[in-house]
C-alpha cells in the first residue's frame, strides 16, 4: 500500500464504505443523507466545535473527563452526573477495548453479560454494538457537546454510527491510535483508515455540518519530548485538513515541568497555526491539555495533588480544554463519584487561575524557541523525506527512526528515543537516536541531562530513565537516586 496525503476520491470513499458498513450488523443502519439531517437539528449549544471556538475567543479552559460504561441506561445516567455533580463543560464516551480492536463479537458477549449481572463487564461503551439509535439516546440524554472517545486503529465504522448517532467530536488519528496502541498495524494502513474517518468528517463538513477532531496528543503518556508529540500533532492536523477537516483540537499530555508544558501547549498551537497556514488551509485550532498521563500514586490525596498540577498547567497555558483525570486512575476504571471529584478539584484550579497571566520571562520564551525549532526539524524533515508528501514522508519517517516515541509497542516504531528528566524536570533526551536535531540542539538536551548528572552525583544511565518512569507514582517529579 502506498501512502499518499491527497484527498480520498469519492469512488475510492464510497467502494470502501460498503466494507466498512458491512463488518457489523448495525452498520446498515447508518443512511448518510438522514444522518446529515439528524446532524443539522442538533441545538448548536451542544456543538462541539462551538463551545471550542467561544472557548478560545474567551481565552476560558473547558473541562472533561473520560468516562463509558457498557450500558445505555447507566451510561447516561454517569453522563448526566458528570455534567451536574461533575460540572462538565464537555462530555465524552470512552469505547471498551473490544470495540477498539474491532472485536465486536466479544463486544457482543461483554453487553449480555453486564444485562446478566447488572454489572459493567467491559470498559467503556461499545458504540458499534449499541448502534446508531442507542448512541442518539446517549447523545439527546445531556446538555453538553459530546464526544467518542477511543484508542481504535481502525476507526471508520465507529465514526460512522458515532456521526450518525449525534456525537459532534470524534477523537484520533492514523498514528496517534495506532503506534502507542497496536503491535502488528502498518502506519500506511491506519493513516488510510484515517484519512477515511476524515473524508467522512469532511463531507458533514461540506453538508453545513461542523465535527470537531482530535488527534490524540500525548501518544505514549511516558515522558515524550514536547517536540516529538507536537510534531505528529501537526501531522495529523494536515492530513485531516486536506480531507475536509475544518476543526481541529491538537493535544499534548502534561510533562510535569510548568515552563516546559506552558512552552509546549504555546508552540503547538503556533506551529499548527503555522504549517496549516503554509500549505494553504483553513481552519479553526484550539488545544487540548491532557493532565498526567502516566503512573500515579495510589493514596487518593496524593492524586488529587497530580490532578491539580495538570489543571494549573492547563490554566496557565490557556489550553482550551483540559482532559482530567480521576482519584482513581492507579485502581482502573473510576466510579462516577472519583470521576466528579477529580472535575471538581480541576473546576476549582482552573477558575482561581483564569484571570492570572503566566510569567513570561526569558525561561519561557527560551523553552518555546526549543520547542518550536526541535518541531520544526523533525516536521521539515517528514515533508523532505515524503517529496512534499505528508503522508508518505510520516511513513518513511518511522521506518528512519525521524519519527520515533518513546515506550510504544508498535513494531514500526523505532523506539530507539531515550528520554529523561533534566536536572528541574524538563523532559529532555539522553539520546536522541535518529531525531533530525541540529548539532545546537543535541548539545542542549546533553548539557541538561548532565547537570542533573552531575546534581545526582551518578552517571548519565539508563537507570534515570527506570527511575523518571516511577517518579510521580512514588510521590516525586525527577527520578532522584536515595
Ligand atoms: C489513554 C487513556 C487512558 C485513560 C481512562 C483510564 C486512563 C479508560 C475509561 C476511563 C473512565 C472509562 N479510562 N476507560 N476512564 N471510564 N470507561 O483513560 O483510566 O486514565
Amino acid at each position: 500500500m502506498d501512502s499518499n496525503s491527497k484527498r480520498l476520491s469519492e469512488d475510492a470513499f464510497f467502494a470502501a464504505r460498503k466494507e466498512v458498513l458491512a463488518q457489523w450488523p448495525t452498520g446498515s443502519e447508518v443512511d448518510l443523507k438522514e444522518a446529515m439531517e439528524y446532524q443539522r437539528k442538533i441545538p448548536t449549544e451542544k456543538r462541539f466545535s462551538r463551545k471550542m471556538k467561544r472557548a478560545v475567543e474567551r481565552g476560558e479552559t473547558l473541562i472533561q473527563p473520560r468516562a463509558g460504561v457498557p450500558l445505555i441506561e447507566p451510561h447516561v445516567e454517569l453522563l448526566r452526573y458528570l455534567e451536574t455533580e461533575g460540572e462538565a463543560d464537555l462530555l465524552p464516551t470512552t469505547i471498551d477495548s473490544y470495540t477498539r480492536q474491532n472485536r465486536y463479537q466479544e463486544a457482543q458477549k461483554g453487553i449480555e453479560e453486564s444485562q446478566a449481572r447488572q454489572k459493567a463487564m467491559l470498559n467503556g461503551f461499545p458504540a458499534v454494538n449499541q448502534g446508531v439509535g442507542s448512541c442518539r439516546r446517549v447523545t439527546e440524554a445531556v446538555k453538553s457537546p459530546i464526544q467518542v472517545r477511543h484508542g481504535t486503529p481502525d476507526a471508520r465504522l465507529l465514526a460512522e454510527i458515532g456521526l450518525a448517532g449525534g456525537f459532534t467530536s470524534f477523537e484520533g488519528g492514523g498514528i496517534s491510535y495506532n503506534i502507542p496502541y497496536a503491535k502488528n498495524v502498518p502506519i500506511e494502513k491506519t493513516i488510510a483508515d484515517w484519512q477515511y474517518v476524515d473524508r467522512l468528517t469532511g463531507l458533514y463538513e461540506e453538508n453545513g455540518i461542523s465535527i470537531n477532531r482530535e488527534p490524540f496528543g500525548p501518544l505514549t503518556g511516558t515522558l515524550v519530548p514536547p517536540c516529538v508529540s507536537n510534531a505528529v500533532a501537526v501531522i495529523e492536523a494536515l492530513l485531516a485538513a486536506e480531507q475536509g477537516v475544518k476543526n481541529i483540537t491538537v493535544g499534548y499530555g502534561q510533562c510535569g515541568n510548568l515552563t516546559q508544558d506552558v512552552a509546549a501547549i504555546h508552540s503547538l498551537l503556533a506551529l499548527t497555526h503555522e504549517y496549516l497556514g503554509h500549505f494553504g488551509y483553513a481552519c479553526e485550532v484550539s488545544t487540548v491539555l491532557h493532565q498526567w498521563m502516566g503512573g500515579f500514586p495510589q493514596d487518593e490525596f496524593k492524586a488529587f495533588s497530580v490532578i491539580a498540577w495538570g489543571s494549573a498547567a492547563a490554566a496557565l497555558s490557556k489550553a482550551t480544554k483540559v482532559i482530567v483525570k480521576t482519584p482513581h486512575e492507579a485502581m482502573g476504571v473510576p466510579t462516577k463519584e472519583a470521576n466528579a471529584q477529580g472535575l471538581r478539584a480541576t473546576r476549582q484550579m482552573i477558575s482561581m487561575l483564569s484571570d492570572q497571566p503566566v510569567e513570561s520571562g526569558d525561561t519561557l520564551s527560551e523553552e518555546k524557541r526549543i520547542i518550536i525549532e526541535e518541531t520544526r526539524c523533525i516536521i521539515n524533515k517528514v515533508i523532505e523525506l515524503g517529496d512534499n508528501d505528508i503522508a508518505l514522508g510520516a511513513v518513511r519517517a518511522f521506518e528512519a527512526g525521524v519519527l520515533d516515541v518513546p515506550f510504544a509497542p508498535s513494531r514500526f516504531n523505532a523506539g530507539k528515543i531515550l528520554p529523561a528528566r533534566d536536572h528541574y524536570g524538563a523532559v529532555r533526551l539522553l539520546d536522541p537516536a535518529s531525531l533530525p536535531l541540529t548539532d545546537e540542539l543535541k548539545a542542549f538536551h546533553r548539557a541538561k541531562i548532565e547537570e542533573r548528572a552531575k546534581a545526582e552525583k551518578r552517571a548519565v544511565s539508563f537507570q534515570m530513565v527506570i527511575d523518571d518512569i516511577y517518579a510521580i507514582s512514588k510521590g516525586r517529579l525527577v527520578g532522584r537516586p536515595r
